[in-house]
C-alpha cells in the first residue's frame, strides 16, 4: 500500500467516526485481540447497497487486519461477545460521537447471522450468498432501539450460539442497521463485520437459510422508513417491524412442526458486564453505565389486546400473554421450523428531541463521506450522522 493511500485511510478513519466498526470479540470470558479471527474492512463506513456482495461481511479489508488468518474456537451454547466502537483507535466519545460505539441518532434494530462455511478462514469469497440464518435480534421495545440497548452496553453485543447446529467452521455477522436517514429511498445504514469461528459440540439441526445479499430489499417497511412521524413522535405508530427472517432457534427446530411456546426473546444481550472480557483499545463506558446494571432481555411488555399488525407488515400477527409469544410454525424443506418474531409493543407517545442543525460540523468532505447522506435541507427533519440531539 502506498504512503498516500494509507494517508487517505487513515484520514478516512478519523472522520468518519459517526459510524461504527465491530471489531474484537471475546467468547465467555475469554477475550481475543482488536482484529483476531475477523474479517476487517477498510474503515468503519456503512453500506447502503441491499444487493451488494459487501452487504455480507463487509468491503475490502484494512492492512493488518486483511482476512485474518485465525478462526476462533467455540462450543455450541457459547456467548460471542462482539465489541463495536465508532473506529478503531476510539477509547471513548469524541467530536463526531456521544458515546464509544455508534453516535445515538443512529437509531434501529441489531441483528446477528451465522453461515456454516467450509473454511472460516476465507470469509471474503465464502461470505455472500446462501447459507445464511438469523441467530438474534433486537428491534424496538418501547421506545428503545437495539441501539440504544447497544449503546447502553458499552457497544457490546453478546449472541449465543445454538446449541443444536452441526459443528464446523461459521462466519458470525454481527449487524446494526441505522435507520436514521431511512425516510430516504435506500439510506438505510448497514453496518456489519463477520467473525471467523468453529464450532464443536453442536448436535445435527441444519436451520433454514437465506441468501445475503437477498434478505432485504430496500423497501422492506423495516428499511425504507420515517422512524420520525408527522406528530413529531421520534418511533413509527405501528410498531417497526424487524427486517430479515425470522430469528432460528433449536427450540423451534425440535418442535419440528408442533405449536409450542417459546421465551420472547431471542439471542442477542448486550451487557456491560461483559465488557472485561473484551480486550481492545480501552473501552470507556458512560459513568452512568458503571453502576453494573445489565439489560439482558428485558422482560417485554404485554401489547394492548386490540392491538392489530402494522399496515406495512406483512406478518401474521401473534398472540402476546404473559411474554410468551404463540409460535406459527413454519414447514422448510430443511429440517428447521421458523417461529414469528414476537410482536413489538406498540411505542409510547414520546416527546420529540430537540435538534440543532449546524452546531457540529458534518463529515468533511471525502470519497467516502461523499456517499454519506446529509441532513435533509427541508426543515431539517432528517437527523444527519453528525447532528446530536440536545
Ligand atoms: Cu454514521
Amino acid at each position: 500500500m502506498s504512503v498516500k493511500v494509507l494517508t487517505s485511510l487513515l484520514a478516512t478513519l478519523g472522520v468518519a467516526s459517526a459510524h461504527t466498526i465491530m471489531q474484537a470479540i471475546s467468547v465467555n470470558d475469554k477475550s481475543y485481540p482488536q482484529g483476531a479471527g475477523i474479517y476487517m474492512p477498510a474503515d468503519n463506513h456503512f453500506i447502503d447497497d441491499v444487493n451488494s456482495d459487501s452487504l455480507a461481511c463487509n468491503g475490502a479489508p484494512v492492512t493488518g487486519f486483511a482476512s485474518s488468518s485465525e478462526v476462533i474456537p467455540v462450543k455450541a451454547g457459547d456467548t460471542v461477545t462482539g465489541a463495536w466502537k465508532h473506529d478503531l483507535t476510539a477509547t471513548g466519545a469524541d467530536e463526531y460521537t456521544d458515546n464509544i460505539a455508534i453516535d445515538s441518532p443512529h437509531k434501529g434494530p441489531v441483528m446477528a447471522y451465522m453461515k456454516k462455511v467450509s473454511d472460516a478462514a476465507e470469509s471474503p469469497s465464502n461470505a455472500p450468498g446462501d447459507g445464511w440464518f438469523k441467530v438474534a435480534e433486537e428491534g424496538l421495545n418501547g421506545e428503545t432501539w437495539g441501539v440504544d440497548t447497544l449503546i447502553d452496553a458499552g457497544g457490546l453485543q453478546s449472541v449465543k450460539i445454538p446449541t443444536c447446529v452441526e459443528d464446523g467452521d461459521y462466519l458470525l455477522r454481527f449487524e446494526i442497521i441505522a435507520l436514521h436517514n431511512a425516510s430516504l429511498p435506500s439510506s438505510a445504514q448497514f453496518y456489519m463485520e463477520c467473525a471467523q469461528l468453529s464450532v464443536s459440540g453442536g448436535a445435527s439441526t441444519s436451520p433454514e437459510t437465506y441468501s445475503i445479499p437477498g434478505i432485504y430489499s430496500a423497501n422492506d417497511p423495516g428499511l425504507f422508513i420515517d422512524i420520525y412521524n408527522s406528530e413529531g413522535q421520534p418511533y413509527p405508530d405501528g410498531g417497526y417491524t424487524i427486517p430479515g427472517p425470522d430469528v432460528f432457534t433449536c427450540d423451534d427446530a425440535a418442535a419440528s412442526g408442533e405449536k409450542t411456546t417459546i421465551s420472547a426473546e431471542t439471542g442477542t444481550t448486550m451487557a456491560p458486564s461483559t465488557a472485561s472480557s473484551v480486550v481492545v483499545s480501552p473501552i470507556i463506558t458512560d459513568d452512568s453505565d458503571s453502576t453494573g446494571t445489565t439489560k439482558i432481555s428485558p422482560p417485554q411488555p404485554t401489547p394492548p389486546a386490540d392491538e392489530t399488525s402494522s399496515p406495512a407488515s406483512s406478518e401474521s400477527p401473534t398472540t402476546a400473554a404473559s411474554g410468551a409469544t404463540e409460535v406459527s410454525t413454519v414447514t422448510s424443506t430443511a429440517a428447521a421450523t421458523t417461529v414469528k418474531p414476537t410482536r413489538r409493543p406498540r411505542p409510547t407517545r414520546h416527546p420529540r428531541p430537540t435538534r440543532t442543525h449546524g452546531e457540529k460540523p458534518v463529515h468533511p468532505t471525502t470519497f467516502r463521506t461523499m456517499m454519506h447522506p446529509q441532513p435533509s435541507p427541508v426543515g431539517g427533519e432528517e437527523p444527519g450522522c453528525d447532528v446530536e440531539y440536545v
